[in-house]
């Protein structure tokens, strides 16, 4: 950080938004309309957040397209036509950049800029930031949202900077196209972005090796194209929409679950509805299941048995077919994975599965990869191994808080906030789209937590408050409230290995950071804390 003389002379904003993707566009949208005057810092060189960097083939909405964009703007809603029930990146990264220009709020985004560190300045009461391009802002209101998915995890495997091809990770693709054609792949990760990527290479390359260490819960997106009838149908029915998505656990706009328990109806109607579910779109399949699939272990066990019944169906090879079914977890213990036509790649004579648990990986080497059994040459090898999540973005900031407290050691036993939002040791600090959101549509969550952002700062404003801090009780109570509500779920969710749990990165502590009581119990809880005229939190 800068001299102070420095940082006194630094541009001032009200407020620094920091990731231009769906919940950093909103908040800035909020903020400015405000009247405040807000800079936002993106470290892409486009607006689009996930959209924007993961750009690889397949990567696409497992949401229904028309629930996951904003809704506060009819407007906006009445001017964008998806064209299909789960639009591809692409498409979602022109839909924000139309959202951005609908809103005329390119002026205020600063591209191709990382923060490289954030300090909390108690003489001045604001928060001086260091950017990537040597330049220093300064800021009342510091809001990152940087995402939950967005730092990027690379495991280190030996001697990976010595392999000769191209080496690419799903979550950083390169804008210029990768050529597949007629060449040897491996891809390393078989969940949400392995799955996705998979079939589209096995239809191009010469060979493609698979290099699968746990097997997922994928199930089909049934995607579809939409119409201008479809869409028209859909503007009419917006207001029914809203309600759905509003009302049901994740935020989708689906039905939500059967009342009735699993074992409640005759084994034949028990299937007709695991049919009917696994012929839905998306993750239809976890919300309107039956009303004990996540809690009873038995009820998990039989939708996990048919959906491995329906992979030993699709996979032609017996082998490959079991090799494909978890055995370690039940359905729903993690994000299950929406595939288009994934099965299928395998039956392909150009597509090998190799079982890490087998046979793990030794060492990358300049042609390829060595496992215990075999030596491999690859003309491009794919990552598909995931983020440091929920935290992970957030860390990389480098934030310091009142007496130089690092974030990072803050959360050292897991994230402390109120709703996501508000940290104790950080004033003027309002993160979005990070730790305690609730789980399911991400911009649907975030816009609740932007709101409830944005409540406590018009009331700063309002009552010329310098600082807005919540207090260490406050925090911890909620987070023992997130705590308890995923233990209250129970059932067979073992969220071990996953990154819910940080559970994927090595040594990175083991804690649930979502909030899971339901978007709608965390939308009520922000406008209820709101509305008490933020209890818990001193405007100063
Ligand atoms: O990442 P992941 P992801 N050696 O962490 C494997 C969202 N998303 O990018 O399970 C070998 O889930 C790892 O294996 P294992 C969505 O929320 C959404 O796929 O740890 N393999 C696993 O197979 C999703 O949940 C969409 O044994 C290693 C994979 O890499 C989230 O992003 C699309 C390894 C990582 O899976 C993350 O999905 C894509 C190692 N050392 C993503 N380390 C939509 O459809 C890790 N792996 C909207």
């Amino acid at each position: 950080m800068s001299h102070p003389s420095e940082i006194l002379s630094a541009p001032r904003f009200d407020a620094v938004v920091v990731g231009a993707g769906f919940t950093g566009v909103y908040a800035l949208e909020r903020l400015v309309s405000m009247g405040l005057s807000v800079k936002l810092i993106e470290a892409g060189s486009g607006v689009g957040g996930t959209w924007h960097w993961n750009r690889y083939p397949g990567a696409r909405f497992d949401s229904e397209s028309y629930s996951y964009g904003y809704y506060h703007d009819q407007e906006l809603l009445d001017s964008w036509d998806w064209s299909e029930k789960y639009a591809g990146a692409p498409e979602i990264e022109r839909y924000l950049n139309h959202a951005v220009d609908h809103w005329g709020l390119r002026e205020h985004i600063q591209l191709d800029t990382k923060v490289v560190g954030a300090v909390y300045n108690e003489a001045t009461k604001e928060w001086d930031i260091s950017l990537s391009t040597g330049e220093e802002v300064r800021c009342k209101y510091f809001v990152p949202a940087v995402g939950l998915l967005s730092a990027t995890y690379t495991p280190p495997f030996p001697n990976m900077e010595s392999f000769e091809g191209q080496l690419h990770h799903t979550s950083r693709w390169p804008h210029e196209p990768v050529d597949f054609t007629g060449k040897k792949v491996a891809v390393i990760g078989t969940a949400a972005s392995g799955v996705q990527i998979i079939p589209k290479i096995a239809e191009v390359a010469e060979t493609l090796t698979v290099f699968q260490r746990t097997p997922n819960w994928a199930t089909p997106l049934n995607n579809h194209p939409l119409t201008k009838e479809d869409m028209a149908s859909i503007r009419a029915n917006f207001e029914e929409i809203r309600a759905k998505i509003d009302k049901t656990w994740m935020a989708f706009p689906h039905e939500g679950p059967d009342p009735r328990n699993t074992f409640d109806v005759s084994e034949e109607e028990r299937l007709k509805k695991y049919e009917q579910l696994y012929r839905q779109g998306g993750l239809s399949k976890v919300s309107d299941n039956f009303a004990d699939m996540a809690r009873n272990p038995e009820a998990n066990a039989a939708w996990s048995g048919f959906i491995a019944d329906k992979i030993r169906e699709r996979v032609k090879d017996p082998v490959v077919a079991e090799k494909l079914i978890p055995k370690d977890h039940g359905f729903g213990a993690k994000r299950p994975p929406q595939e288009t036509n994934y099965y299928e790649a395998y039956n392909r004579d150009n597509v090998a599965l190799v079982d890490l648990h087998e046979t793990p990986i030794v060492t990358f080497t300049p042609a390829g990869i060595e496992t215990t059994a075999l030596d491999f040459d690859f003309d491009i090898i794919v990552l598909a191994t995931g983020f440091d999540a929920v935290t992970g973005a957030q860390l990389n900031l480098n934030i310091r808080g009142v007496d130089g407290l690092e974030l990072r050691d803050a959360w050292g036993e897991g994230p402390i906030t109120l709703f996501g939002a508000l940290v104790p040791g950080f004033p003027n600090l309002f993160i979005t789209g990070g730790p305690h959101v609730g789980v399911g549509n991400v911009p649907r969550a975030t816009e609740h937590q932007v709101n409830f952002i944005i409540a406590a700062i018009a009331k700063a404003e309002a009552e010329g408050a310098t600082t807005v801090a919540v207090t260490d009780e406050a925090a911890r109570a909620f987070v023992d409230h997130v705590l308890d509500a995923v233990a209250a779920l129970g059932g067979n969710l073992n969220y071990k290995n996953n990154w819910y749990t940080g559970g994927n990165i090595p040594g990175k502590v083991r804690v649930f950071s979502q909030y899971s009581e339901g978007v709608p119990e965390y939308r009520r809880r922000m406008e209820e804390d709101a509305a008490k005229g933020f209890p818990g939190v001193v405007f100063a």
